[in-house]
């Protein structure tokens, strides 16, 4: 059957990013009877088939799920609450934390640095990173005055070139960190990965959306 045979409110767009989301959401979309057809690390389409003609993934950065899910150009998403704080999650609808992707956002330094002694004295600490949003919050709360650099990669080698005095990053086994001489002095918060859902597809698309949440939910809550 082609898709073009099915009428537009039966037919879902997932976004979804490449690796690790992708990888841990394969087996959550096994459990609602879609299996995707095609491999993104291996093919360059953009646009992946499953075995459902009704039912279609869309490869995009990490940081782009929630654009994609937001203006509905996807119906639903994958994206990591990293990434949701610094969207800010407007038209998203966030039902179901898959527990996937799991990870921690936390701040780092040279191996040499003095955090505590920096903070405690109200150093103004110049920090890199990529989440601009979720360390200005973190800081202003500490009352700790920060000069915020953004990046957009690697934040890591920020401290070893002397562009920043900490970084706010994501870490799950530490080992960037330690390959590169950083300690992790705080933890910020425990970050895993969201289903999002575009708010009107949620009502216009129920029919076709409820079994797969509801397929996502069961099997997310059996990880744990
Ligand atoms: O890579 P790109 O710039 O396109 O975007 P991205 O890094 O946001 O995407 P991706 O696919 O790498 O990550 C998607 C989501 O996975 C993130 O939004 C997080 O919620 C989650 N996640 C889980 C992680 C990690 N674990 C993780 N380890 N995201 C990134 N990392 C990075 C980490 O910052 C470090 O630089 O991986 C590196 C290795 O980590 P360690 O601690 O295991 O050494
Ligand atoms: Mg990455």
């Amino acid at each position: 059957m082609s898709t073009s045979t099915i009428p537009a409110k039966r037919q879902l767009i997932l976004a979804l990013s490449k690796g690790r989301i992708f990888e841990d959401t394969m087996p959550l979309l096994e459990a609602a009877g879609i299996t995707v057809l095609e491999n993104p690390e291996t093919s360059r389409k953009l646009i992946l088939d499953t075995n459902d003609p009704g039912v279609r993934v869309i490869i995009v950065r990490a940081s782009d799920v929630p654009t994609y899910v937001q203006y509905g150009a996807a119906d639903f998403g994958v994206a990591g609450k990293d990434v949701l704080l610094e969207h800010g999650g407007e038209g998203l609808y966030q039902p179901i934390d898959l527990k996937i992707a799991s990870c921690r956002m936390s701040v780092a330094v040279n191996a040499g640095f003095d955090y505590e002694t920096a903070v405690r004295q109200g150093a103004r600490l110049r920090v890199a990173t990529k989440f601009v949003q979720t360390a200005r919050e973190h800081f202003a709360a500490k009352g700790v005055h920060v000069d915020l650099i953004k990046l957009y990669g690697s934040m890591e080698l920020a401290p070893l070139v002397g562009l920043s005095d900490a970084i706010v990053d994501v870490v799950s086994t530490g080992s960037t960190l330690r390959a590169n001489n950083l300690v992790e002095v705080e933890t910020i918060m425990e970050i895993s990965s969201r289903l999002v859902v575009n708010q009107a597809a949620l009502k216009l698309k129920r029919e076709r959306l409820q079994p797969i949440l509801e397929a996502f939910e069961r099997a997310s809550s059996k990880q744990s």
